[in-house]
């Protein structure tokens, strides 16, 4: 079923047209009413009536996730605080979160485009979807949430964890949609099959997977364990969640709202735009957001666009699975991570050394696992091991709460782990995705 056949099939010029009007209305407002945009484009030597065409997009200047850091919490608001309905947040890269502010308009438009996204892998009003992303601040959560209520569909807002609930409401409620990360899919395919609960025998027939990378291998093993279709959603806390983009029951690419969400690939090195079918980093535009509308974000992400007829029907543009990220980001349990955030943790112990270093791993369960060895004082070291103890679980714990990762820490001896003369590994990644 296509969810919103003008929308998402509209022929591409009158897209265009479409996105041109949508862009120059954005810029206006943002100019209007964001002392941030105002500044930013008046030094460009920008004024919004300059955007005559949608090539002129690339006289903006880029938005930065160090800029939502320095404007944190409201100072990407283009309306008044009464006018905000939901805030959610995503760790930014030095602690600060990155702020995803909703207008009643936004959290329609969110609605809408989550909706299109579940429809696109064949779900309708008489799905019951599980869903299975984390409820809260995180996106994940609600943004299926209210897909899947604009859908009008059945939605059980489980959220993450839980394991032997998940499995007994697959089992009991019909389930038929399963939504979470793609690591957590084959955890519970291994929990069922240590469970005893045969999924053929279920009504579970497809999954939308995102919030982490993965790979085509990781879609076959999905596919297989638990006997469904597995289908790759996109989207990121600075643009709205999940309903970005999404792959239809073609599996080829996934499209992108296009008629929302302005999509650009550009050279990270030069921010030039490329032509389609390019690799590079992904930009977005939000072209129908009222609430904080950002102009040309770099989400960091690396893909390319294409333009191909799909057989779906859709005529808007797909991006190719994501292919990494051209920052230090990592993904563990879908939680973003950024090294400089421990780092700082780090920094404000007492008792320990600058020198660390980050394992993450995956290992037989699925999960991701994330180990941190730092290095303590030499005074502290030769200490009695209840003190290393108490650091230990100390760091442990601020990590968790300001992160909201569980670690292992391991104190390591003075001088123990590696020293570089270029620049440090810190991230051992051995992850296989
Ligand atoms: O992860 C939103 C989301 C929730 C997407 C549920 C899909 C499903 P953030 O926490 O802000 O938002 O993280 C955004 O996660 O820039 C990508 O690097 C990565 N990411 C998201 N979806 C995918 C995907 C949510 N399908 C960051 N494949 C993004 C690969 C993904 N990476």
């Amino acid at each position: 079923m296509i969810f919103n056949p003008t929308a998402e099939c509209m022929p591409t010029e009158e897209r265009k047209a479409l996105q041109l009007k949508k862009l120059q209305e954005t810029v206006s407002r943002a100019y209007k009413n964001c002392a941030f945009y105002k500044d930013k484009l008046d030094r460009a030597g920008i004024k919004p009536d300059d955007i005559r065409s949608l090539e002129d997009i690339a006289r903006i200047p880029f938005t930065t996730k160090d800029e939502l850091r320095e404007t944190y919490p409201y100072g990407l608001l283009s309306v008044p605080l009464s006018e905000i309905k939901e805030i959610h947040t995503s760790s930014g890269t030095t602690g600060i979160p990155v702020v995803g502010a909703y207008t009643e308009h936004d959290l329609k438009m969110w609605g809408e485009s989550a909706a299109r996204c579940l429809a696109m892998t064949g779900a309708t009003r008489d799905d019951v979807i599980q869903n299975g992303y984390g409820y809260g601040l995180f996106t994940g959560g609600l943004g299926i949430h209210h897909g899947g209520r604009t859908l009008g569909a059945t939605v059980i807002p489980i959220s993450a964890g839980n394991t032997p609930r998940h499995l007994q409401m697959i089992k009991d409620f019909g389930t038929t949609t399963l939504t979470c990360t793609p690591s957590y899919a084959l955890y519970l395919a291994e929990a069922a099959q240590e469970a005893g609960l045969d999924l053929k025998e279920t009504k579970l027939c497809r999954g939308l997977f995102g919030a982490e990378p993965w790979s085509e291998n990781m879609r076959l093993q999905i596919e297989k364990r638990l006997n469904i279709k597995a289908y790759d959603i996109y989207g990121l806390t600075e643009i709205v969640g999940p309903g970005v983009a999404c792959e239809c029951t073609e599996q080829h690419g996934l499209h992108v709202q296009e008629d929302f969400f302005y999509p650009e690939i550009i050279d990270p090195e030069t921010g030039e735009v490329l032509p389609e079918g390019e690799k590079g980093e992904l930009v977005f535009t939000t072209i129908d957001k009222t609430g904080a509308p950002l102009l040309r974000y770099r989400t960091k992400d690396i893909t390319y666009l294409f333009r191909e007829p799909c057989a779906c029907g859709r005529t808007t543009v797909r991006i190719h699975r994501l292919m990494g990220r051209n920052d230090d980001m990592l993904i563990i349990r879908g939680v973003n991570v950024f090294p400089s955030q421990i780092e700082e943790i780090l920094a404000a112990t007492k008792g320990l050394q600058p020198h660390y270093q980050i394992i993450v791993d995956r290992t037989g369960n699925h999960l991701d696992s994330i180990e941190l060895r730092v290095e303590v004082d030499e005074s502290i070291f030769s200490d009695e091991t209840k003190k290393m103890e108490a650091i230990r679980q100390n760091l442990a714990e601020i990590i968790k709460s300001r992160l909201g990762i569980n670690t292992k820490i391991t104190l390591m001896e003075p001088k123990s782990i590696e020293r570089s003369i270029g620049k440090a590994q810190r991230v051992i990644d051995r992850r296989k995705i």
